[in-house]
């Protein structure tokens, strides 16, 4: 094959890159004590597409992050009694915010001040006036960057399920947000049957693609809004946000009958893996751990009363 000329492969990727990150719509949270520029500069990014929360109190940053949970956020350097760098030390402490991109919004123009304002834990620092043009580019190159990155952060490198700190935080919120509604909501604890004879007889490698095959399996057959989390090795976690336990129950099974239905190949021999379930309703406890506590109680009554299949 030709040789790739490195001009036109370097001009592809770049292109590839800016008409994807050129695409991309996060969320910013700007912290200004000006509110006229704030709502100016939200006016702006909300017109590219952004989804675009402007506070004022430097003192409520913490909860409002939590809340708004953004991809990016701007802030302001002079706020009254507070400075922009001491709220990016503070917001550096939670360990949440740890890899959150901040960037500086400011008139500052000396170099130093800028640099001791960077050092408490900012990315950027943007000199005000700022086009808006320029505002909408570095945000959407920061949103993707972070976006990317966060992807890296929560996702396992097997299956690309959550990790497991990830999926007991959506445990946890989806338990709240059903349990205000007043709404059923399901949490099913997954594992795969006699597993470590299926690594003793067929391999390493094997056991590998069988956990893989059952995150494509759950992907394709729960709904875009349920979500999934491998919980440890061969265990998955799984949230079905609007199910009573009987549908729940129904499509797990369903999902159980289609994975013992697979066939893995290895050398010629053909082997088929069945999973147990345990399945409890995230608005019958108190919290999301006492529900995931409940499920993996009923796992391991599947367990004991003959596995492969979904036990409440
Ligand atoms: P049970 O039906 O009672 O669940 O039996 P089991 O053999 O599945 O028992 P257990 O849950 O104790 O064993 C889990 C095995 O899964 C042990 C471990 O070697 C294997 N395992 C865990 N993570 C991975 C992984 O990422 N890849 C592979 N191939 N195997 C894994
Ligand atoms: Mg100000
Ligand atoms: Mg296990
Ligand atoms: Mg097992």
């Amino acid at each position: 094959t030709e040789p790739v000329d490195a001009t036109v492969l370097t001009e592809s990727i770049e292109r590839l890159v800016s008409e994807q990150s050129r695409t991309v719509s996060g969320k910013i949270l700007i912290l200004d004590d000006d509110e006229d520029l704030a709502g100016h500069y939200r006016a702006v990014l909300e017109g590219a597409g952004f989804n675009v929360h402007a506070i004022s109190n430097p003192e409520t940053v913490l909860s409002e992050l939590s809340e708004f949970s953004p991809d990016i956020m701007l802030l302001d350097v002079r706020m009254g009694d507070y400075s922009g760098p001491t709220v990016a030390k503070l917001v550096r402490f939670d360990p949440e915010w740890v890899s959150l991109p901040i960037i500086y919004l400011s008139s500052e123009q000396d170099k130093q001040v800028q640099l001791e304002a960077m050092a408490k834990g900012a990315d950027e620092f943007l000199t005000k006036p700022v086009s808006d043009r320029y505002l909408v580019r570095a945000a959407q190159i920061r949103c993707y960057r972070a976006r990317q990155l966060n992807e890296l952060l929560i996702r396992d490198s097997l299956t690309s399920l959550l990790k497991h700190s990830y999926i007991k935080q959506e445990i946890d919120k989806e338990q709240a947000r059903c349990k205000r509604l007043s709404q059923s909501s399901v949490v099913a604890m997954l594992d795969l049957d006699h597993f470590k004879k299926v690594n003793d007889q067929y391999g390493h490698r094997m056991g590998d693609s069988v956990i893989k095959a059952l995150a494509s399996l759950l992907r394709q057959r729960l709904r875009s809004t349920d979500i999934i989390g491998r919980y440890g090795g061969e265990e998955f976690a799984v949230v079905l946000p609007e199910c009573t336990t009987q549908e729940g129950q129904s499509v797990m099974t369903q999902i159980c009958e289609a994975f013992s239905d697979l066939s893995f190949n290895n050398d010629g021999a053909s082997l088929s893996v069945t999973l147990s379930v345990g399945i409890a309703a995230l608005d019958a406890f108190e919290s999301g751990s006492d529900a995931l506590n409940a499920a993996d109680q009923a796992l391991y009554e599947r367990k004991k009363g003959g596995r492969n299949g979904v036990t409440i």
